[in-house]
């Protein structure tokens, strides 16, 4: 049989404990704030931009950047980032210009990056599609001998898919260096976790693949990252993935196409929107005596001034040629295409 860690029934706390984590000082406390802070500051004028007809479709993850933050600062450089649509910024933390990311979403080629300059695979849309990709990533770097490990991002509704199963029992056969992060904000657009599983907690999943899996307070960016360190260390010592349920609660709607007043207990998103995580890490922050107004000030004047420059370059880049679209597609246009759209 099968030996698995147990599961954490109880959320991993670090913010409310008031703990101290090994290695986590003054430098790293501000750092992660700094990551928190760039993120928010590109959501929040992602949607503005979005408002103003100048980007398409755009999925938000307000009240989502502890979980981004704090894991992907576990990591190392050469450890490999899979993101859903959420965490469609996630490569900013890895030096990626705003100007990408917002091309992506504006659907033009310059939002396409290769993956390997960054280790930060391309943003997947298709609902867990990724898993397998980065299992495959992990076992091919098991297999050469290398440290590194992946992590992929997913959702609780993700947890429902084939592919997410696939990805995650495969991973845990070869025992890959894998971390599965699962954000779960408790809705799949409008549908409720009640409905997605009948599971108690989407961790105890883990346990039937032979996996340990541990639950997480998503809105606790150093419980998020004490978590995802020890599964990058167990990846690092061969013992296999990770599943890391993160528990936060859907405070935005899902996407700018969404209107959630539809489904949603407004009560609870405003509930959650006063704990809501850049918030309650300032706070902490500023407990300790490491944050106050200027500080706060300069690095959101930063924030904003990179974004800024941001939306400055994605102005100023010349619209795509449409033909693009059909470049790799046909060998010999069909005669309607020809005669309708390329010269
Ligand atoms: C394979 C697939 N099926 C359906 C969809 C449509 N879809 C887009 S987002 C979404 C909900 C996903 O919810 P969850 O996994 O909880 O992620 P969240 O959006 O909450 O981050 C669905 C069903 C899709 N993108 N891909
Ligand atoms: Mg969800």
């Amino acid at each position: 049989m099968a030996q698995v860690a147990q599961g954490d029934p109880e959320l991993r706390r670090v913010i409310d404990e008031d703990r101290e984590l090994d290695g986590v000082g003054e430098q790293e406390l501000l750092d992660l704030y700094r990551s928190m802070v760039l993120l928010r500051t590109y959501d929040e004028r992602s949607l503005v931009y979005h408002r103003q007809g100048r980007i398409g479709t755009y999925a938000i993850f307000w009240n989502h950047e502890a979980m981004q933050a704090g894991s992907v600062y576990a990591l190392a450089d050469e450890d490999w980032i899979f993101p859903s649509y959420r965490e469609s910024a996630i490569g900013l933390l890895r030096g990626m210009p705003p100007s990408t990311v917002l091309h992506w979403w504006r659907g033009h080629p310059a939002g396409w990056w290769s993956p390997a300059d960054y280790n930060v695979a391309s943003i997947c849309v298709p609902i867990g599609t990724h898993v397998p990709h980065a299992a495959g990533l992990a076992w091919g770097k098991k297999l050469k001998g290398e440290p590194a490990c992946a992590i992929a991002y997913f959702g609780d509704g993700a947890t429902s898919e084939g592919a997410f199963h696939e990805g995650a029992n495969f991973a845990a056969v070869m025992q890959a260096p894998l971390i599965l992060f699962c954000n779960n904000n408790q809705w799949a657009i409008s549908t409720p976790l009640s409905v997605q599983t009948h599971a108690e907690t989407l961790a105890d999943k883990a346990v039937g693949y032979g996996m340990p899996g541990v639950r997480v307070d998503g809105g606790d960016v150093l419980a998020v990252f004490e978590v995802t360190r020890e599964a990058v260390d167990r990846a690092r010592a061969g013992e296999g993935p990770t599943f890391i349920e993160s528990v936060t609660y859907r405070a935005a709607p899902h996407a700018t196409a969404d209107d959630p007043r539809a489904y949603v207990d407004l009560a609870r998103v405003e509930a959650e929107k006063k704990n809501e995580c850049l918030g309650r890490y300032e706070r902490y922050l500023r407990k300790l005596g490491l944050l106050g107004d200027d500080l706060e000030a300069e690095v959101k004047a930063e924030a904003a001034a990179a974004m800024r420059a941001g939306i400055a370059a994605v102005e100023a880049e010349p619209e795509p040629d449409p033909e693009l679209v059909f470049e790799h597609a046909y060998v010999f246009p069909p005669p309607n295409l020809r005669e309708g759209w390329l010269t």
